[in-house]
């Protein structure tokens, strides 16, 4: 086995969650009457909740206080969670859920390392609340992605030292967080297209291949 430890992203690996934070920017967006639309939204991809704000805020005239910045950030927070809701079992695909437990079984220790707040509730929503065995997200970190640090969390929860983990992600930063914490890296979606990890996938099974 090349690969003691599998630390998977949340957003965009494990599960979809772009229409809903779309949805929800979008909102704030139309309030503050800045155009907001889907090419921006992928730039918003495992990019921190405050960053994301900045981003949008490109294309605002007035300026904001970090008071206004953070209530903005939090209303939009409220109505994304509000979404949320929706999310069931359903949501998990059955391809993900098949090779999380095929790596399960060989005695891979898998771990969550996500930019979002939000992450265990998402989890408790597509019913792998308790499956994992550390979960490093938005709530231990000072520095979000490429800075390496959620996935060193990961990787000092689990015990397993960082030579033996492999990186799962969809976002470009979050290659380049892997690649800075000595980690090996596995691309899905957007990340892939760049070439830029040790591996680029087709499909989530490839992991089987991999790992
Ligand atoms: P929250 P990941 C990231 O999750 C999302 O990709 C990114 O779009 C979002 O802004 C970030 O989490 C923060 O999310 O507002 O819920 O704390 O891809 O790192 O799992
Ligand atoms: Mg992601």
């Amino acid at each position: 086995m090349k690969y003691e430890a599998v630390i998977f992203d949340l957003d965009g690996v494990i599960c979809h969650t772009d229409k809903y934070h779309f949805q929800a920017w979008k909102a704030l967006a139309d309030k503050l009457g800045i155009y907001f639309d889907e090419t921006i939204n992928n730039r918003l991809r495992g990019v921190s909740r405050m960053e994301s704000l900045e981003i949008i805020l490109e294309r605002y005239d007035g300026t904001l206080t970090d008071e206004e910045k953070t209530r903005y950030a939090d209303e939009k927070n409220d109505i994304y969670k509000e979404l949320l809701k929706q999310m069931s079992p359903a949501d998990l695909s059955p391809e993900v859920k098949d090779t999380l437990d095929q790596l399960r079984a060989r005695g891979v220790k898998l771990a969550i390392g996500s930019s979002s707040k939000n992450a265990r509730f998402i989890l408790g929503q597509i019913g792998l609340g308790d499956y994992f065995d550390a979960i490093s997200d938005g709530n231990n970190i000072t520095n979000s992605k490429p800075d390496p640090e959620v996935f060193v969390k990961a990787a000092e929860f689990l015990g397993i030292p960082a030579g033996k983990c492999l990186v799962v992600e969809d976002a470009e930063a979050g290659i380049q967080a892997a690649t800075a914490g000595g980690m090996d890296s596995a691309a899905m979606g957007d990340a892939a297209r760049y070439h830029i990890a040790t591996y680029d996938m087709d499909s989530f099974a490839d992991l089987l291949n991999i790992v």
